[in-house]
Parts: C-alpha cells; structure tokens; sequence
C-alpha cells in the first residue's frame, strides 16, 4: 500500500504536470467473483467471494488515483459489483438492469474513473440475494488519516445462515414458521398498522397524522421495534466466528485504526470495544468531528473508522458486535505482544438494546456541504407491511416502470425520510454523498455518509448536492426489504 507521502506527490506529480499519471498504462487490478468454502460452526459451506488473483479480498487503494479494475465472473449465473459509497459515472454503478446489465457466466467488465476522496468503502454484489452468500470485500482508500504510524485493521461484519438466500426470502413471504426462522409478525399482533399503504391504497390525511411521531423517543411510547426478521445460524467477522476468531498481530502501546464494515444482509450491531477507549474520526468513510467512546452503533451497510491506542502491557483486546435486540456476537481480537488469548462466547451477557440516532444527532461532519436552502424537497414515506412481506417507498413496491425522484444537476435537493413501519431501515443512496441535516425536527450540520438508519416512525431528513447526473439506486440496504420492493431510483442529466 502506499504511503501518504508516496500517495500525495503521485498525486501531485499527476495534477501540476498536467499529463497522464504514472498509473495511467499499468494494468488494471482483477477481481475475481467465484464461490469458494469456508467452515462456519464447525461444518464447511459453499459461499461467495470477491478477490484478486493471489487471493485478496477486494480492493487497497489511494486518493487521487484511477479505480482501474475488470471483473472476471468465475460463477455460473450472472453477476454485478456495486462499488458502495463512491461516486463512479452512472455506468460504472454495478446495479444490474440500471448502471448495466449483469456480467454473464464466463463473462468481463471494466471499471476506469478516478478516486477524488479517501476512506472506509466496500464492494458487494447487487445481483439476486448473492450478498447473503459473502459475495462483499472491503475497498479501502487511502488519505492519510490513519498516519504514518497507525496500523490498519479491516473487520468485515457478516449474518450467515445455512439456508440459501432463496428460501429465506420464500419463508419471510409465506410468514410462515419454517425452520430456523422467526414467524414475521409475531411481536407486533394485529400488524395492520395505520398509515401504511398496502400499494395501490390510499392514505387518508387523518391516518397520516396518526401516525406522525416525529419527536424523539416517541417510538418508545410505541410498541418495541420489529427486528431481525432472519434467524441466522452465526455472524462473522472477517469470515470467522468467536468460536475460532481472526486474531490480528498489534503492537503493545500501538496506534489502530478500526476499519469496521457491516457488511451484513439484515443484521445491525453494537460495537463494543470492551476496556479500550476509542474516538470515532468517520463514518461510511467520511471524517467526522471526532467522537471518543466504548460502544458505537452501526447498522446494515455502515462503516466506522474508529482510532485507538493500545496499552502498553501485553493482552488480547476484543472488538465484538453484538447484535441489536439479542445477545448475539461476534468480533476480532487484538493481541499486543504474546499475550494468552481467551475464548469469548457467542453469546454476550446482556442483550444489545435496538439502534437508536442518539450518536447520529450528535455527530458533525468534518467538511460539510455548504449551507445552502434546498431547491428541491422530497417526501420519501417508507412503507410496507409484514404481512406478505411487502417493503415500498411511498406505497409504491419498485419495478421498472416506476418514475425516477425528480431532480436537476446544480440543484441542493432534501431527502425527507419518513418511516411509517415498526421496522428500522437503513437508507443508501447511489453515487452521492449525503448530509443528515435534520432528526426528528431539530436541524443540524450532521455527518456526510452514504447510508442512515431511519428507526421505526421517526422522519430524518439528508440533503446533497446533485453534481454526478445519471441514474442512480436509492434503497433499504436490508437485503429482503430491497429485493421485496423498498428500492426507487433518483435520475438526472
Ligand atoms: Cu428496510
């Protein structure tokens, strides 16, 4: 990887000079997509993955270079790779039926555009369900912020199951109560909720304002939030369970910088970092106000880069996620020095309580958008139903028909989330990154990221700026809600 001293006068070199760089001739980077096994909880499994020719999952890289990659498709049914979080042309988006059609059994695609910011980024199929099969790697950018002397440590969270994707998006579809599986529903009965649509109904205005809660905490009023449809059999991290975890070589009284990607189809976590302090610099790669603590949220799609410095006495330091609303965890350990590493459970000792935007709302960017009035205002209901598992935006289940969010290139266009479920759902959008600018009524210049989580019947508002025309994916990032219709797009030219 290059240093950020290597990384700045490339990059100079590049823009004073005024021709090609260096990298300009030098052969693309290969990223493989084919299956390979793994053994989770004791028995080998078939899965999916991403890498280069000797082996790497996904993508190292610097600021200021090209992203220069082809993908070879070594599976025998198609494939696409999303590049999630940064800002290619369009075309180069890697969502199947949108950006591009899906690269064939056999088949090739090529990736040219230049990295113009750093950060926590990572790759994962848009195809079908194959991102529940670990078809995801991380796509690092480096800027610098880590410093000359601050080792980097990856950790790729991951929900698996034993069940292929297929059937646990029949079993969520049915409700019914197969194997391994929670019966949807089940804790909320009498799901028909007011105020959401079924498609095609209409909302009354006095339904509409039954429903609006806006205020902060009022979702506590309310029943619990529905979580974790999936019942899943263990959650990884860098491929590996507690059972038999990735322990990562780390100086004693070190620097550490945590690149954690939640790379998980519908599972959202806890970060906790046990005795160690941390400060949160980033999230979804970008800088942040920095935050110290213990325990941080992520939810599905997020990244945190978290800075750390280890104790000078030898030991193992945990970092785990356990998951919201259960005991569930799984994590990395750090051994400084020839520490004994101890066995962690599965299972931590008190249930993680759900995700909530209190960290969220304290949270500001480093480098905000300009203040700037929004020409454009979207209200983006985010609807559905358990029943039949049937996820939308603004009542409409997404196809192809469906008209694209209307903006125009310059604009400062608001994004006015309003969740109407008793479902969390963490909102990405495609090519752009956002400001959360607004929760639950109070303004602020909060973090630019890529991907929010909009707690059951709370409203958050993000705003961006719409200079990368084209057509671009705005959906839920939990997998079963996206491929069940929580999906519309945003296009301009
Ligand atoms: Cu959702």
């Amino acid at each position: 990887m290059l240093s950020r001293r290597t990384a700045l006068l490339t990059a100079l070199a590049g823009a004073t000079l005024g021709r090609m760089p260096a990298w300009a001739d030098t052969p693309p980077v290969t990223l493989r997509v084919e299956r390979r096994s793994i053994e989770v909880n004791g028995k080998p499994v078939s899965v999916l993955r991403i890498a280069q020719p000797d082996g790497t999952p996904g993508v190292s890289t610097a600021v200021g270079r090209q992203f220069r990659v082809r993908v070879d498709n070594a599976l025998d049914v198609p494939t696409l790779i999303h590049w999630h979080g940064l800002a290619p042309p369009w075309q180069q988006d890697g969502v199947p039926g949108i950006s591009a059609p899906p690269i064939p059994p056999g088949g090739t695609a090529d990736y040219d555009f230049p990295l113009r910011f750093g950060g926590t980024f990572w790759m994962h199929s848009h195809q079908g369900l194959q991102e529940q099969e670990l078809l995801a790697a991380p796509l690092i950018i480096h800027d610098g912020r880590a410093g000359p002397d601050v080792q980097e440590v990856v950790v790729m969270l991951a929900d698996f199951s034993f069940t292929p994707p297929e059937a646990i998006f029949a079993g969520l579809r049915k409700g019914s109560a197969m194997a391994g599986m929670k019966m949807p529903g089940m804790k909320m009965p009498g799901m028909k909720m007011p105020g959401m649509k079924m498609p095609g109904m209409k909302m009354s205005d006095s339904d509409m304002a039954g429903m609006d809660m806006s205020e902060p905490g009022a979702a506590a009023k309310d029943a619990a939030p529905d979580l974790n449809d999936v019942k899943y059999d263990a959650f990884l991290a860098n491929d590996r369970t507690l059972a038999d975890p990735d322990v990562i070589r780390v100086a004693p009284g070190g620097d550490v910088l945590l690149r954690i990607i939640n790379s998980s189809a519908m599972s959202a976590y806890h970060v906790d970092l046990g005795a160690l302090q941390g400060t949160l610099i980033a999230v979804d790669g970008m800088r942040v106000q920095p935050v110290p603590g213990r325990r941080f949220p992520i939810a599905v799609a997020q990244r945190l880069d978290i800075r750390l410095t280890l104790p000078r006495a030898p030991a193992a330091h945990p970092v785990l996620a356990i998951l919201e609303g259960e005991r569930a965890q799984t994590g990395v350990i750090l051994r400084a020095g020839d520490a004994p590493v101890a066995r962690v459970p599965t299972q931590a000792d008190a249930a993680s309580p759900a995700l909530t935007l209190t960290l969220e709302a304290r949270l500001r960017a480093l480098v905000p958008l300009a203040p700037r009035k929004a020409d454009r205002v979207h209200l983006v209901d985010l609807t559905g139903s358990m029943e039949n598992y049937v996820w939308s935006i603004n009542g409409v289940v997404w196809n192809k028909d469906v008209p694209p969010l209307a903006v125009a290139r310059g604009e400062r266009v608001e994004l006015v989330l309003h969740n109407r479920t008793p479902m969390p759902h963490p909102m990405h959008l495609h090519g752009h990154t956002f400001q959360v600018v607004e929760i639950g009524g109070r303004r602020f210049a909060g973090a630019m990221r890529d991907t929010v989580l909009v707690p059951p019947r709370t409203r958050v508002v993000v705003a961006f700026d719409a200079d990368n025309p084209g057509w671009w994916a705005f959906h839920c990032h939990l997998l079963y809600h996206m491929d069940a219709g929580m999906f519309t797009t945003v296009r301009y030219v």
